[in-house]
């Protein structure tokens, strides 16, 4: 009987470790989702490793998930359109589209068209600021104090 009296605190007592340290080391201000060495909350791609945070047309969006190209919303035909038109380009050359530059390799190749298909039909993002816009609005860097 008595052992069946303290089993109950126990139990409790464990739960409560266990959700203290999932809390604490997974999900929150800290966390590294895609483990690129951005946090997540000023990371502009969350899933997606991209070290650099290159965002070439500065919507919020890394160009790492942003295959919106022409900023519509939505990642369609005239996204791939403006990849097809600079597929195979390298920076400095006229056909060159740095928006389109996925991996930010200074060339236009088959991992950038990669980039596109993976998420064709889809929206760009998720990035973790919550500025991320198809207008082309600038972000505030999270690094300076406003
Ligand atoms: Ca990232
Ligand atoms: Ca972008
Ligand atoms: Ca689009
Ligand atoms: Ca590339």
């Amino acid at each position: 009987m008595k052992a069946g009296w303290m089993t109950m605190p126990l139990a409790f007592v464990a739960t409560f470790a266990f959700l203290f340290v999932v809390g604490t080391s997974g999900a929150g201000p800290d966390a590294d989702t895609d483990g690129d060495g951005v946090q997540d909350n000023i990371d502009n791609c969350t899933l997606l490793a991209n070290a650099s945070q290159t965002d070439t047309d500065n919507d919020g969006y890394g160009n790492r998930c942003d295959a919106d190209f022409n900023n519509d919303g939505a990642i369609g035909i005239p996204d791939f359109g403006q990849l097809v038109a600079s597929f195979g380009s390298a920076e400095g050359a006229p056909a060159y589209n740095a928006n389109v530059d996925c991996d930010d390799n200074g060339v236009i190749g088959i991992s950038d068209f990669g980039c596109l298909v993976a998420v064709f039909g889809g929206g760009p993002g998720p990035e973790g600021r919550g500025c991320g816009n198809i207008l082309g609005n600038l972000c505030p860097d999270p690094a300076l104090p406003f």
